[in-house]
């Protein structure tokens, strides 16, 4: 068979289309996520790879690894510090032992609404948040909606704190989650995201905490049955670059680069919202127990333990009144 030149054209085209692109790249950087295709923040890294190739002339192209394709992601993070990953799309909570300042949008209850969380995020303490990854080998480039995370459990309908006693909950790989649990007065273990299905079916966790989207698309939904919307967390995620991958780049290539990682936040922000509805919907559908109607004050009271052990530092502090003072 002939190809014409259209025919070409189109395959190249549609080549492109299917994340095959990176193989004309100059520059290829290599990126991690533990969901899998489709997920918003899959998506978000595409779309900001879109923009960094229209911008550098097809210069840099991103290759996305997802569903954990790179391994769980308090080891991506080390592989990002030394280099072997390009960039990184986890949440704040994996970082919380080792970077301080991402404790604080990790806090509990400490965002009253998504929007004061963006207001906060898209501010001030969030570029500082940003900044301080960069003593860690890392560039902080943007932050991504992470919705708010609640407990599910296979055992029983929670419908107060008291119910909570005696459980045994999966929490990220963060000293400030397992304070979190016991101070809601249950047992947490802090675990990778790819081992909790297994452990919630054989029994050796009761439960886990996260948001719709996750709790959908892990499946966790099918071996936990109650969700109780107590919102303790509103911990946003981060796209992260390491810092030896930057260095390989010129100025104008950085500058480009956290530009189309800008770009891609409002991608992944509309995403998140339509993510959300979907995966209520579906799992509604299944028949789980969703417990809305939860009063949130005695779990919000139970939290001044967690803010007196992490919230230490003078920086820290005035993070935290900062953001209680963002309208
Ligand atoms: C999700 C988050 C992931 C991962 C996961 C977890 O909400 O998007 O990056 O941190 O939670 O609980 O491990």
């Amino acid at each position: 068979m002939k190809f014409t030149k259209t025919f070409v054209g189109a395959l190249l085209a549609s080549a492109a289309l299917t994340g095959a692109a990176w193989a004309e790249c100059e520059v290829t950087l290599k990126s991690s996520d533990t969901h899998p295709d489709g997920y918003p923040t899959v998506e978000g890294v595409k779309a900001m790879g879109e923009a960094l190739k229209e911008s550098t002339d097809g210069k840099i192209c991103i290759e996305i690894f997802a569903s954990a394709q790179l391994g769980e992601e308090k080891d991506t993070i080390e592989q990002t510090q030394f280099g072997v990953i390009d960039l990184n799309r986890v949440s704040l909570g994996p970082f919380n032992n080792i970077i301080p300042e991402t404790q604080v949008p990790s806090l509990p209850y400490i965002f009253r609404s998504v929007d004061h969380m963006h207001d906060v995020m898209d501010g001030e303490v969030g570029q500082e948040i940003l900044d301080a990854f960069a003593e860690h080998d890392l560039i902080g480039l943007a932050f991504y909606d992470g919705g708010s995370r609640s407990f599910y459990n296979s055992q029983k309908p929670i419908t107060s704190i008291e119910d909570l006693a005696g459980l045994k909950f999966r929490v990220m790989q963060s000293d400030m989650f397992v304070d979190m649990v016991s101070a809601l007065g249950a047992n947490a273990t802090p675990m990778p995201y790819g081992e909790v299905y297994s452990s919630i079916q054989t029994g050796v966790i009761d439960g886990a905490e996260n948001n719709w989207p996750s709790y959908d698309t892990s499946g966790h939904y099918e071996v936990a049955k109650y969700y109780t919307l107590d919102q303790h967390l509103m911990v946003p995620e981060v796209l992260v670059m390491s810092k030896m991958s930057w260095d390989k780049l010129s100025e104008e290539e950085q500058a480009a680069v956290r530009e189309a990682a800008k770009k891609s936040v409002e991608v992944q922000r509309e995403l998140w919202a339509a993510q959300e509805k979907a995966s209520e919907d579906r799992i509604r559908a299944a028949g789980n127990e969703v417990i809305t109607d939860i009063d949130k004050q005695p779990f919000i009271d139970a939290m001044g333990p967690v803010y007196e052990k992490y919230v230490t530092s003078d920086e820290l502090k005035d993070m935290v009144a900062r953001i209680q003072a963002t309208e």
